[in-house]
């Protein structure tokens, strides 16, 4: 099996992508390459900042690997968090915190509607691939569910009455934002080995 770096510091990301890549390719994570340094993020679009990840790492190592970036865009508030979700609610905040933003600002909203956007950068043998998913939704009034991470308890997708904290990882991976992007990598993965 080929080792590919997955260049993330979020371990809950690591943790769906091994469960939705690991028969495919080895995922090796930063840890292991002994990089333990936040990864500048400057860009101003999700693809901006996936390839600046994944460009970062593979200009240092020369290794195959791959970054997300992911943002979630609401309709009421023309698009935020968007590319900025991580520190949406300011430097060193928690999920908590960013949750807690966006229901404020959101207090009022009718339209509720919003989607999680994620994009792949893949650079393998030193030529860089894209990959895209997301998903449709709603930002539901008050945190439901304990599982997952980021925005998952507000996040509800269309079609479910649970949100994405409140329903099991499986389930989440097989409609996400992020399992949709990985399903897209792991068959241009399959055809290219
Ligand atoms: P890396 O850049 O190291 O991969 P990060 O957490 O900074 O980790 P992003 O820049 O992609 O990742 O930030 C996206 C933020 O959006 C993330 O911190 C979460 O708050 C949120 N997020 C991403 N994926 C999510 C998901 O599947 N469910 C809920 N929230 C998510």
């Amino acid at each position: 099996m080929r080792n590919i770096v997955f260049a993330t510091n979020n371990t809950h990301k690591l943790r769906e992508i091994r469960q939705l890549l690991g028969q495919v390719v080895k995922i090796v994570s930063l840890k292991e390459i002994g990089f333990d340094e936040e990864i500048p993020e400057t860009g101003h679009t999700l693809k901006e900042n996936a390839l600046q990840k994944a460009q970062y790492i593979h200009d240092k190592y020369g290794i195959d690997c791959f970054a997300d970036d992911t943002g979630l865009e609401t309709d009421a508030l023309n698009g935020a968090p968007g590319v900025y979700s991580a520190r949406y609610a300011g430097e060193g905040c928690t999920y908590e915190d960013n949750v807690n933003k966006l229901l404020l600002e959101m207090r009022d909203a009718q339209v509720r509607t919003a989607r999680f956007r994620t994009v792949i950068a893949l650079i393998l043998d030193g030529k860089t691939w894209f990959f895209e998913g997301s998903v449709e939704g709603e930002i539901i009034k008050e945190p439901k569910g304990v599982k997952g991470f980021g925005y998952d308890p507000v996040f509800q997708p269309a079609g479910y009455s649970l949100t994405f904290a409140g329903m099991p990882p499986e389930l989440k991976n097989s409609i996400s934002h992020r399992g949709k992007a990985v399903e897209k990598l792991t068959r241009f993965l399959k055809d290219y080995f």
